[in-house]
């Protein structure tokens, strides 16, 4: 057999690697209306009513709360949407995205 004879894959290859997950994290600060952020969490992170109060409520009190998990490119997408909505009102609500361990 010459170098270049490769041996014949028998079986398809099973090892598939799972998409990374990034957390986007909602950020509290003094200035954005409580209303807007659970819209925000409703409309961008799809959050239903309870989960969107819980959420808001939480980083309000803690200063931070994971809205949700997603491969990286939605994570930021979604978080760069949020922060965009938020600034074009004048609001200084901040997302941040990162890797989870
Ligand atoms: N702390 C804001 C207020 O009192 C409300 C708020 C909650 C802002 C959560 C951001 O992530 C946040 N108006």
């Amino acid at each position: 057999m010459s170098d270049t004879d490769l041996k014949p894959r028998l079986r398809a290859r099973t090892k598939v690697e799972r998409p990374k997950l990034y957390r986007v994290v909602l950020l509290n600060d003094d200035y954005t209306p409580r209303e807007f952020v659970v819209l925000i969490l409703k409309g961008e992170f799809r959050l239903d009513s309870a989960q969107a109060e819980k959420v808001m409520l939480t980083a309000h009190q803690k200063g931070a709360c994971v809205v949700s998990v997603y491969p990286r490119d939605v994570a930021e997408t979604k978080a760069g949407r949020a922060i965009d909505a938020a600034g074009r009102l004048g609001y200084p609500l901040q997302f941040t995205v990162e890797p989870e361990e």
